[in-house]
């Protein structure tokens, strides 16, 4: 939903980011968005963004600053920090990272020395996230990482997991994915970490909406360092948090986020995450996630009807995972690319159990998350929709070897009805319901 006193501003001093503007808006609303991690934020969390908050510096920590002027900056980030102690039932926030990747880094310099900690977490290609260790990340190439990874029923066998701990005596044990469709057993890791000494991080970035309206288990009880983005299933701005349980821990983790990784905080982002928290304590907010996972398993049971191999079997979460190559021959660069042309936008993604041929940037599935469909206020059937034109999507692609500059369609006429049945579909919702 655009600002209508806003944008007009965009547009007296500059048509080419306005139109761009327009034309993200325009996209945004007349496709379906599938990527588990996106969403919608809702108008006031865009307003809490373009707020003068934009302006202010302020390094350092409420009645800590390095400059004056922080009546109000000081009560905006106490009052967010505030609010996700509470919602999260955690005693310490930090609410300063500027997203995931800083915030992860961020907990990892604040208990361990660059080159002297170990790290042990679910490998990329498993549905780990990069910064959980990756060679190609800073924190692959700063720490010793033992990945763990997924038995053949796709799931996390925790039992293999005490073995591996035992054997490499991690620092820091990370659990907490970016694209693991089942329930993360938060009481089995902090069991495994406290028998080898390690401290426990959830990366809670994709559940963190699900875990405060209670759709996904809380690692409050167990887990000793939190860290999540905002802008997923918690529906605010681009930003993070790093929750911790004791003072000398928080200690550590306001230190390494600044002066450690970064300069002064972007207010306007917190005072966004705080209208994104205020709006996460409502029974509307509650309700969506609930439907969130009540839609993404209606998707998940079509597509086991229709014959695809979901991994794992299904999802408890907001997200699945498609294995096309086992399902239907196909890379899932390819189905990507090719359902981003009929205007279905999910990402190609690695899947545990792959065939050989799977590589990072040529893998074997398809990501489908429902946040942002459900954001929408769309609802199971909605999803069996949906899935009907992913269905008829990919029947459509041909399989094997593609020589250049031929079609990757077996009928054309095709693309463009399927194109707008899903232009029909998304524009019959608007972009924003509460
Ligand atoms: N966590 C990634 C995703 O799930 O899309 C982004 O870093």
């Amino acid at each position: 939903m655009l600002d209508q006193t806003i944008l007009p501003l965009i547009k007296e001093i500059d048509s080419q980011i306005f139109d761009l503007v327009v034309n993200e808006e325009s996209r945004q609303h007349e496709q379906l968005r599938l990527i588990p991690s996106e969403n919608y934020a809702s108008p006031a969390v865009k307003a809490a963004l373009a707020t003068s908050f934009t302006n202010k510096y302020g390094e350092g920590y409420p009645r800590r600053r390095y400059y004056q002027g922080q009546i109000n900056t000081d009560k905006l980030e106490t009052l967010v920090v505030e609010r996700a102690k509470e919602i999260f039932n955690y005693p310490y926030a930090n609410v300063q990272a500027l997203s995931g990747a800083p915030a992860n880094l961020a907990v990892y310099t604040a208990f361990m020395k660059p080159f002297a900690g170990k790290i042990m977490a679910l490998k990329l290609d498993h549905g780990g996230h990069l910064t959980h260790g990756s060679p190609v990340s800073v924190t692959g190439k700063w720490f010793e990482i033992s990945s763990y990874g997924c038995d053949e029923s796709d799931l996390i066998d925790m039992e293999a997991v005490r073995k591996q701990a035992l054997e490499f005596k991690p620092d820091i044990l990370v659990c907490g994915y970016t694209a693991y469709p089942r329930t993360v057993d938060f009481k089995g890791f902090s069991e495994i970490a406290a028998e080898v000494g390690a401290i426990t991080l959830a990366d809670i970035s994709h559940i963190a909406g699900l875990v405060a309206a209670g759709a996904h288990p809380s690692p409050a009880p167990y887990i000793d360092v939190v860290t999540f983005t905002t802008h997923k299933t918690l529906r605010g701005p681009r930003g993070a948090i790093i929750l911790s349980k004791n003072e000398e821990h928080a200690k550590l983790i306001d230190k390494a986020v600044f002066p450690g990784l970064q300069g002064g905080p972007h207010f306007n982002t917190i005072a966004a995450i705080g209208v994104a928290l205020e709006e996460a304590k409502t029974d509307k907010y509650k309700n969506y996630c609930q439907q969130i996972v009540k839609n993404a398993q209606a998707m998940s049971n079509e597509f086991n009807n229709k014959g695809y191999h979901v991994t794992s079997g299904g999802t408890d979460n907001h997200l699945l995972l498609i294995d096309v190559r086992k399902s239907s021959k196909l890379p899932g660069k390819r189905v990507a690319r090719s359902l981003e042309k009929v205007g279905i936008i999910c990402n190609f993604n690695t899947v545990p159990n792959a065939s050989k041929r799977q590589k990072p940037l040529y893998p074997d599935g398809i990501r489908l998350g429902t946040p942002a469909l459900t954001t929408r206020g769309m609802q199971e059937d909605e999803m069996k929709t949906t899935v009907e034109l992913i269905d008829k999507t990919i029947k459509n692609i041909r399989t094997g070897k593609i020589p250049k500059g031929e079609s990757v369609w077996k009928n054309h006429e095709l693309v463009d009805s399927i194109e707008t049945e899903v232009k029909k579909l998304a524009t019959s919702f608007p972009t924003f319901e509460w």
